[in-house]
Order: structure tokens, then C-alpha cells, then sequence
């Protein structure tokens, strides 16, 4: 930690919010236990070659059976507020239909574990996990899914709602439509651009229907939001062919989703592309109200940041399709063991840009942190010094782009502990608190002391 990071961090507010995140499937296990049904990610870890390792979350942190121990280890790092998801496969096992209420108990203990523990709990609606049956009827790029999503977000409102006040519908739908129904690098594993960009409208048409009834049967305020995952996207060159590849980067990655959600309506650049393609958005009249009603909060993960170049390896500008070529440029920055670029820079970028460009909605990074190749030592103690760092830079980006103007109110560490980095199995360290998973014993490592104290300074004590 440097000393003008200590600075910018000290500028942080007293109230300023901190916490610790996770999801379901990434920590629970107890994959059929209490009449959990299977969600696309049980089947995406089934089918050979999809799953590093071929690792699944079956056990994964044993998190469903060691809840109330590792609340307590959430309250011991001082953080005021957790967010988790809850897994829609235990609420309803086939998407539809009345609560398994045994599901629903679950949350409801961890709820009141967490208020007696003085934690806050930010409830994440759906974070990947769908319904298998969902999916074997169409998944996302059918309008029904959206309706479906909808009903269960009610089952867990009308369960929680007298105890939680802050609400995410979506974690970053991006990844959802484009790595689950165009790259295929996550559940279910499609790859159909037409199919992804169903996925999006239905994913944010999901979204708007939930945040409406969820509003509407509210019987005290609530803070209501979705989460996005973005970077800042710029051009490798001043050329007109990077320019136009990071424009469309930027469109695909960022706007598809800000302008429906906060302005109402598609951008117009990416519709223009998207037609030229022959694709059009399933957009049913009244849709883009029902997405674009008003919101308490837009949540923000932020990994890294790109410049896009609009020419090959080959100096081609288009594909065989005769689609615009898009690639990225390395900074030729350090990475991260996901061979992320570290780019603190991109984060306060987009922070001042999205508080300019969509005024008026309170910003909550509800994400941001980073894996490495840990190695604890023989007590079991881990000396991450290369995350401390990234979370330091982080952390002190997002008070820099408080200072340029962007109304960033709260921050969470992802994540809490070592868990299921989907595609990329267990190798793949993310956490605050190692997690040993052999024994599943939990050891905070020098990231989460480092946290720990950083909150008390700000916080003056
Ligand atoms: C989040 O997604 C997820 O919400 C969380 O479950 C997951 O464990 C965590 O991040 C860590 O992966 O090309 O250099 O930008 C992250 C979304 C989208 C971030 C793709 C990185 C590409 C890498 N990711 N993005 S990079």
C-alpha cells in the first residue's frame, strides 16, 4: 500500500459501506440435499471438458452445512454488510411452481444469523444458477424464462423482505448471455449470437418484471438495484478501425444493458450493428418501461479494463463472415493468476464516467478483487501480499473517482473466502480467507487483516 493510496483511502467517507461478497453455487454444496433441484451449472460441470479439472460444486466450501461459523468469521473481519445470492434450484427445484420450503429456511437462518451479528445482508436474486428444467424449456432467450424469474424472486421477497432491505436482481447479465449463450464458456454452454442477444432482452425484461412486483409488495423501503460487470473500454490507436472496435466493445459490454435499464431504450450504434447482422432484440411494446423503471442503486464489478484494436493478427478488419474484427491490446501491465491485466486507472474511469453520463443513481462496487497463486505457509497462513496490493490500488481508485465526482457509496471485496471459479474449478484463488479443501478449514490471510484494519481507519478507530 502506498502512501498516496493510504491518503485517497482516508478520504473515504465515515458511512462509506464495506463488505465481503460470494454466491450460492459458488460455496454451498449440498447440491441435492433439502430438495435442491439441478441448475444449468450441476450440468455444465457434468459434461467433460467444460470444468477445469472436471470440478463441480457438489461440496464446493461446504458453506450450507458451516453457516452460522462462517458468518462469524465475516463479522470478525468488521465489514458492515454481506452479500450473497440466493440459489434459485432450492427455492423451486424446477423453476416453477409453489417454494420448496426447505430452500427458503435456509436463508431465512442465515438472515437472522446475520442481524444478530450486526452484518447487513444484501440479498443477489440470481447469480448464474438457473433451473435446469429453465433451460431444457429455452433457458434466457425465451421471453418465459423472464416471467419465471419474476415469480421466484417473489417466493424469496415475500420470505425476507420483513429483514432485508437491499436488493440485487441480476449479477452481471453480460456474462449470463454472452459466455452462457455466445462463447459457451459458461452454463449452459450455447453459441449462438442471435441466442445471446434474446438472452439479454429476456434477462433484462426478468429483471424489470421482478424489481416491479417486488416494489409494489414492499411494506417497508427498500434499496433495489442490479449488478453489472464493467470495465473501461478504449482504442488501442487513434485509427478509425480501433476506435469503432472499442465503440462496439464498449456497446456490447456496457451500454446494452446502462441505457435500457437507465435511459429507456437500446443504444442506437449497437442496434445499427445488430441489423446489419440480421438480429433484431425481442422487444414487445411496453418492455422498455418496464426494464427502465427506476432503480436505488446500480452495483459495478470491476476486474480490469481493455484497449480493443479493430485489426487481426493478420492486419484483416473482417472476419470470414465479413462480421468487424475486434481484438484486445495488452497495456503490458503485471496480471492477476487469471492472467487479468491490473488496471486500477480503468476502474476510476468508469466510475466518473458512468456518474456523468447516467446522473443521479448511487454507484456500489459490488464486486472487485483478484486471484493469485497463494501459498500458505506451514501454519496455513497466507502472505498475499499481490492482493493486499490490488485491493489497495483498487480501493484507492474508487476514492479517486469520488473525489472527480462519482457517487460511489459502498465497496465489496470479492470474495469472502477461496471458492468454485466456475470454469476454472478451485485452482483459482479469489478470496480474503483461505479455504483448505481438504479439511475446509478457513484461515484469513494477510489481504483480510489488511481489510479488516483499513476499514477501522477509515471508520476513525
Ligand atoms: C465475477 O465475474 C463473478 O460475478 C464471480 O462469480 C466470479 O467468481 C468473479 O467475477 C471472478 O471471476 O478479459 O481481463 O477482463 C467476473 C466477470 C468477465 C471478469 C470477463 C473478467 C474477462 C477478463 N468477468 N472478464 S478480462
Amino acid at each position: 500500500e502506498s502512501a498516496d493510496e493510504a491518503a485517497l483511502i482516508a478520504s473515504l467517507p465515515t458511512d462509506f459501506r464495506w463488505g465481503v461478497a460470494t454466491s450460492a453455487y459458488q460455496i454451498e454444496g449440498a447440491h441435492d440435499e433439502d430438495g435442491r433441484g439441478p441448475s444449468i451449472w450441476d450440468t455444465y460441470c457434468r459434461t467433460p471438458g467444460m470444468v477445469e479439472g472436471g470440478e463441480n460444486g457438489d461440496v464446493a466450501c461446504d458453506h450450507y452445512h458451516r453457516m452460522p461459523a462462517d458468518i462469524a468469521l465475516i463479522k470478525s473481519l468488521g465489514v458492515d454488510v454481506y452479500r450473497f445470492s440466493v440459489a434459485w434450484p432450492r427455492v423451486q427445484p424446477g423453476g416453477r411452481g409453489p417454494a420448496n420450503e426447505a430452500g427458503l429456511d435456509f436463508y431465512d437462518r442465515m438472515v437472522d444469523e446475520l442481524l444478530r451479528s450486526n452484518v447487513d445482508p444484501w440479498v443477489t436474486l440470481y447469480h448464474w444458477d438457473l433451473p435446469q428444467e429453465l433451460e431444457d424449456a429455452g433457458g434466457w432467450p425465451e421471453r418465459d424464462t423472464a416471467y419465471r424469474f419474476a415469480d421466484y424472486a417473489m417466493l424469496v421477497f415475500d420470505r425476507l423482505q420483513d429483514r432485508v432491505r437491499t436488493w440485487t436482481t441480476l449479477n452481471e447479465p453480460w456474462c449470463s448471455a454472452m459466455l452462457g449463450y455466445y462463447e459457451g464458456r459458461q452454463a449452459p454452454g450455447r453459441q449462438d449470437f442471435g441466442d445471446a442477444m434474446d438472452a439479454v432482452h429476456h434477462l433484462l425484461l426478468g429483471h424489470g418484471l421482478a424489481a416491479q412486483r417486488m416494489r409494489a409488495a414492499a411494506t417497508e423501503p427498500i434499496q433495489l438495484g442490479i449488478t453489472l460487470n464493467m470495465g473501461t473500454a478504449t482504442a488501442a490507436t487513434e485509427s478509425l478501425a480501433d476506435q469503432e472496435a472499442a465503440r462496439r466493445a464498449d456497446g456490447l459490454g456496457a451500454r446494452i444493458y446502462l441505457d435500457p435499464l437507465l435511459r429507456g431504450q437500446y443504444p442506437g450504434d449497437i442496434m445499427d450493428d445488430l441489423s446489419v447482422r440480421g438480429i433484431k432484440m425481442p422487444v414487445i411494446d411496453g418492455d422498455l418501461a418496464i426494464i427502465s423503471q427506476p432503480i436505488d442503486v446500480l452495483g459495478v464489478n470491476y476486474y480490469s479494463s481493455h484497449r480493443f484494436s479493430g485489426v487481426d493478427a493478420d492486419g484483416r478488419t473482417e472476419d470470414a463472415d465479413g462480421n468487424p474484427v475486434s481484438s484486445t491490446v495488452p497495456f503490458g501491465r503485471p496480471v492477476t493468476a487469471m492472467d487479468w491485466e491490473i488496471v486500477p486507472e480503468g476502474f476510476t474511469q468508469l466510475l466518473v464516467r458512468l456518474s456523468k453520463e447516467y446522473p443521479g443513481i448511487p454507484l456500489v462496487i459490488t464486486e472487485n478483487g483478484a486471484a493469485f497463486d497463494d501459498l500458505p505457509d506451514p501454519s496455513g497462513f497466507v502472505a498475499d501480499h499481490d492482493r493486499t496490493a490490488y485491493l489497495s490500488a483498487h480501493i484507492a481508485a474508487v476514492a479517486a473517482a469520488r473525489q472527480q465526482g462519482a457517487d460511489v457509496r459502498g465497496y465489496f471485496a470479492w470474495s469472502l473466502m477461496d471458492n468454485f471459479e466456475w470454469s476454472y474449478g478451485y485452482a483459482k484463488r479469489f478470496g480474503l480467507v483461505h479455504v483448505d479443501y481438504d479439511t475446509q478449514v478457513r484461515t484469513p490471510k494477510q489481504s483480510a487483516l489488511w481489510y479488516r484494519d483499513t476499514i477501522r481507519r477509515v471508520r476513525g478507530y
